[in-house]
């Protein structure tokens, strides 16, 4: 345990760094193509995500502040104050501040596989929160949930804003909310985030914003696996392709070789044809009715559920039992 100050309590439970590679390697050597999601977040990644996060088209955020505001103090009631707020994937700590001052958690315990970005929300959150005890874990949340020690005894509740979920296929979705039930035992809860299905054209924009934010994201991990992975990828013969995927209820992102190439990284080779593509997110868009069907298969039943006029996302409470 590293005690960045007074009231934040730091542990590393430090997720593999050799994973990158291994991840990169084996998911280049496949016939399709892919390299799972959560390597966008490098240093670098990580703040394009928070610059997607501001763009007009990308309504997630704003949809789910104002429903996190307008029912924050129902929200808090249903939760409970003392309790234990955990949040697997934080990013910058930036949502869990609509609810602090209304819940009053006991403690705070943000998840991130991104560790100085880690550091840098908490020791910002304690500065606005003095009063709040933080315990930041790195982790990488696919692989471990595992929490600190010394944390208070409250109820256990974990926050999952911004449709994170959205990044797994239905059936891990169902084993990894099978893992929070674990962690929160019965009678802990559920906060969730969850985008719904729409309008394909909403969607497909979203995800492809005009100010090319979406794919700087995307093209921003072949410049990692470049920078870490002694790769040699040239970002001008690569392109971002997003759309909306009807049949499985997704959002697909791939890179896109635009001619035949041949790329290295760490001394292995790839061959590229063209149009050939590396697939390297998912994002699930599920109705209320699909999403509470998979959280009751994995011990959770909804308590509330709270949406926009128009649909475009829900948030859920729900109770392991
Ligand atoms: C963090 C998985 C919720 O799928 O909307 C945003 C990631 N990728 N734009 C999403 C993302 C491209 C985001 N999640």
């Amino acid at each position: 345990m590293n005690v960045l100050s007074r009231k934040i309590s730091f542990h590393d439970f430090e997720p593999e760094l050799e994973s990158f590679r291994e991840a990169v390697l084996k998911g280049l050597s496949r016939r399709q193509k892919q390299i799972p999601p959560k390597f966008f977040y490098d240093e670098i990644g990580s703040q394009l995500f928070e610059a997607i996060l501001e763009q007009p088209e990308y309504y997630i955020p704003n949809v789910e502040r104002d429903l996190l505001t307008a029912y924050a103090n129902e929200i808090s009631r249903l939760i409970e104050p003392g309790s234990v707020l955990i949040e697997p994937g934080s990013g910058s700590c930036e949502k869990v501040q609509l609810l602090l001052e209304s819940l009053l958690p006991s403690a705070y315990v943000p998840m991130d596989i991104s560790r100085e970005f880690l550091k840098q929300s908490a020791c910002g959150l304690s500065q606005k929160y003095p009063w709040l005890a933080i315990y930041p874990a790195c982790l990488d949340f696919t692989q471990q949930m595992l929490l600190p020690h010394g944390i208070p005894h409250g109820r256990r509740v974990v926050f999952i804003p911004g449709s994170s979920l959205g990044n797994f296929d239905p059936p891990e979705v169902q084993h990894f909310l099978s893992g929070i039930h674990r962690l929160t035992g019965n009678g802990g809860g559920l906060l969730v985030g969850v985008d719904r299905k729409k309008d394909h054209s909403v969607l497909n924009a979203a995800y492809n914003d005009t100010a090319g934010i979406s794919a700087e994201f995307n093209l921003n991990l072949l410049t990692r696996i470049n920078s870490e992975l002694e790769g040699n990828f040239d970002l001008d013969r690569f392109e971002h392709r997003a759309y909306y995927n009807d049949q499985r209820g997704r959002i697909e992102m791939h890179l896109v070789s635009s001619q035949v190439q041949q790329v290295r990284v760490s001394g292995q080779h790839f061959q590229f044809t063209k149009g050939e593509y590396i697939h390297t997110e998912n994002s699930y868009k599920y109705s209320p009715d699909e999403f509470i069907t998979l959280a009751n298969a994995s011990g959770f039943r909804l308590i509330k559920m709270w949406s926009d006029d128009l649909h475009l996302f829900s948030v859920y409470f729900l109770e392991a039992v």
